[in-house]
Formats: structure tokens, C-alpha cells, sequence
């Protein structure tokens, strides 16, 4: 699983940085060819991030992807995603995390936006009643506007705002079960949960991956048919991505 392969004549000083550089790569498994590097992933993942304005969105994602936060984020403007590689079930797993670029103010997030995604991050904040009342809508846009086994994380944001709790987690208990989503709550702040949440969310995508390419007869989960498999192969991150979304949404429509 993690190897490196060498090849060509390199000096033993170049080879040297090289596997540093390896080392420096979450120890991922690297290619190293023509001098460059590449990771060996298994999946690309699409996840995009939704959930009323200012409800920490933008902080949860840069507490998983850079595990930063910033006390004076402006609203959204620009970043459209931002990746994490971490390691699942021996799987290496790159998500690929959609921001909503500040739209959702206008309620002018478009379709084009969920295309591909394979799970989503809905967020509000404990301290808004409103957030949490706008949360069934959300769902509806999912279901209207992404793929049908899209994998749903509801996330109660700000946790560590106790004294100003307005959302009691039974609540937001009670409404994931009756959707069958998945529950967290976090805070982007303190970073309490952003990685569990993360985690445990890829971790349904991959099961509900995985399933489909059994269900469709692909047999063993990394053999040459199955489509949601990169082989070790440079990325280009956006075309390479959606080659893998695409093809993982052909096996998730698939009529066996
Ligand atoms: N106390 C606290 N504040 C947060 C947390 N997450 C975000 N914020 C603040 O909430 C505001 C909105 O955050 P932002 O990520 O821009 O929200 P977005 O509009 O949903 O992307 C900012 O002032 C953040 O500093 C959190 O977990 N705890
Ligand atoms: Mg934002």
C-alpha cells in the first residue's frame, strides 16, 4: 500500500531529498518518475459545505483542510475548494471540499455547484434557532439538486458557545434520525469534532462506494473494472476529479 518506486538514474543525494520530500507527504505513497511526484490516491471525493450564511461553513473547512481559524473572516469570496488526503480503511482518500463562495446569502446556490458530490456538510449554528428552522429546506435543495445516495453529515457549529445555546442537540438528534443523516456537533473554534465529522462522513461515502461497486458486480473493490479506482496516476485535480465523480456516479446509477 505505501510504497515508493523509483525510477531512472538518480544521484544518491537527489534520491535522498526525494524521499524526503516522500516523507513530507503524510507518507502517502509517492511515484517518483521524470522527477515528479505523485500521490497514490484511491478516490477523489466531492463534499460539498451548505448551511445558512455565517454559520461557520468556511471556518469548519479551514479547521480540517489547513486546520486554521480566522477570527475576522469576511464572507466567502473566490475559494471554491479546498483538499485533505487522509488515509480510510487502508483506502487513500482525497476530499475534494466545495465552499458556497458566499451565495447562499442570496439563496443563489446553483445545481452546478452540488454536480458530482457525493456527500455534503450541512451546517447551522447552535446559538440560531433560524439556522437550525432553515435545515429541512437544505435538505430539500440536496434532494432536488444532488445525487440520490448522497451522504448527509448535519452539523451543529459554534459548540463552544455553551451560554448561548438556542438549538438543543435533541432536537437536532431527532430531526437527523427521522432523515437518516448523519450527526455532529462541532466547533470550528476550538476544533472540537471538525475531524471526526470529516471523517466519519468520508468514512459513509466510501461504504456507500464501495457497496455500489459490489452491488454492480465489480467483485473486488480494487480490481481494473472498478471505476471509482485511481491507480496511482497524476491528478489534475479538477478534469482528473471529475473523471472520478463522473464515473462513480455511472456506478451509483447503475440498475443491478
Ligand atoms: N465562537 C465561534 N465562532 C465561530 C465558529 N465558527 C465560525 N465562527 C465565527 O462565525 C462567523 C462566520 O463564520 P464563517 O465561517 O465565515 O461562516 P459562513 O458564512 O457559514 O462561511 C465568523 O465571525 C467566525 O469567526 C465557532 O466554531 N465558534
Ligand atoms: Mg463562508
Amino acid at each position: 500500500m505505501k510504497r515508493v518506486k523509483i525510477v531512472g538514474k538518480k544521484s544518491k543525494l537527489s534520491l535522498f531529498l526525494k524521499l524526503l520530500q516522500v516523507v513530507k507527504m503524510n507518507g502517502v505513497g509517492v511515484e517518483v518518475e521524470n522527477g515528479e511526484y505523485e500521490e497514490k490516491i484511491d478516490y477523489v471525493f466531492k463534499v460539498v459545505v451548505i448551511g445558512d450564511s455565517a454559520v461557520g461553513k468556511t471556518q469548519i473547512l479551514s479547521r480540517f483542510a489547513k486546520n486554521e481559524f480566522c477570527f475576522d473572516s469576511k464572507s466567502t469570496i473566490g475559494v471554491e475548494f479546498q483538499t485533505r488526503t487522509v488515509t480510510i480503511n487502508t483506502k487513500v482518500i482525497k476530499a475534494q471540499i466545495w465552499d458556497t463562495a458566499g451565495q447562499e446569502r442570496y439563496r443563489a446556490v446553483t445545481s452546478a455547484y452540488y454536480r458530482g458530490a457525493l456527500g455534503a456538510m450541512l451546517v447551522y449554528d447552535i446559538t440560531k434557532r433560524q439556522s437550525f428552522d432553515h435545515v429541512a429546506r437544505w435538505v430539500e435543495e440536496l434532494r432536488a439538486h444532488a445525487d440520490s445516495s448522497i451522504v448527509i453529515m448535519l452539523v451543529g457549529n459554534k459548540a463552544d458557545l455553551v451560554d448561548l445555546r438556542m438549538v438543543p442537540t435533541e432536537d437536532a438528534v431527532e430531526f437527523a434520525e427521522d432523515q437518516g443523516l448523519c450527526f455532529s456537533e462541532t466547533s470550528a473554534l476550538s476544533g472540537d469534532n471538525v475531524e471526526s465529522a470529516f471523517l466519519k462522513l468520508l468514512e459513509e461515502i466510501h461504504r456507500v462506494v464501495s457497496k455500489r461497486a459490489l452491488e454492480c458486480g465489480n467483485g473486488k473493490e480494487n480490481g481494473h473494472n472498478n471505476a471509482a479506482t485511481l491507480k496511482g496516476s497524476k491528478i489534475d485535480l479538477i478534469s482528473g476529479s471529475e473523471l472520478e465523480i463522473s464515473e462513480m456516479k455511472k456506478l451509483s446509477s447503475c440498475s443491478c
